[in-house]
């Protein structure tokens, strides 16, 4: 009886564990340096670094490095998010013209590429990302 009472109130505290990280979350230790930002934005259907007019371009990044990345959607009547799916990091949903979101995560420090991409539009909208 006492067992399934600590059991219980372990799953519960799992749960709410799991549901208050939103997803591409991580934790921050404490004097880490402020992440490098990217800026992407999103126009006619494509990936571009903000002010460069490569499309889908690929993205090269520091193992171990951390990295704000900031997506903002400027295409009208189009939702897009941004997701590296090998690494478990994304924007929190899609976002319609004029959204912007950040996503603050730590590159993984095996070296080599990683796809990136839209999620409804990955046969367009997918890049590389170097991890150097
Ligand atoms: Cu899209």
């Amino acid at each position: 009886m006492k067992g399934s009472i600590v059991r219980i109130v372990l799953i519960g505290v799992a749960a709410l564990g799991a549901a208050a990280l939103p997803r591409g979350a991580v934790i921050v230790p404490a004097g880490d340096p402020a992440p490098r930002e990217i800026r992407i934005v999103v126009k006619d259907m494509t990936f571009y670094v903000d002010g460069q007019d490569m499309p889908n371009p690929m993205l090269r990044v520091k193992a171990g490095e951390r990295i704000r990345l900031v997506l903002r959607n400027e295409d009208a009547g189009m939702t897009h998010d941004f997701a590296v799916a090998s690494w478990k990091v994304g924007t929190r949903a899609l976002m319609d013209k004029g959204e912007e979101d950040a996503l603050v995560f730590r590159v993984p420090y095996q070296r080599g590429t990683t796809p990136y991409h839209c999620t409804p539009h990955s046969e367009m909208m997918r890049g590389t990302i170097q991890v150097e």
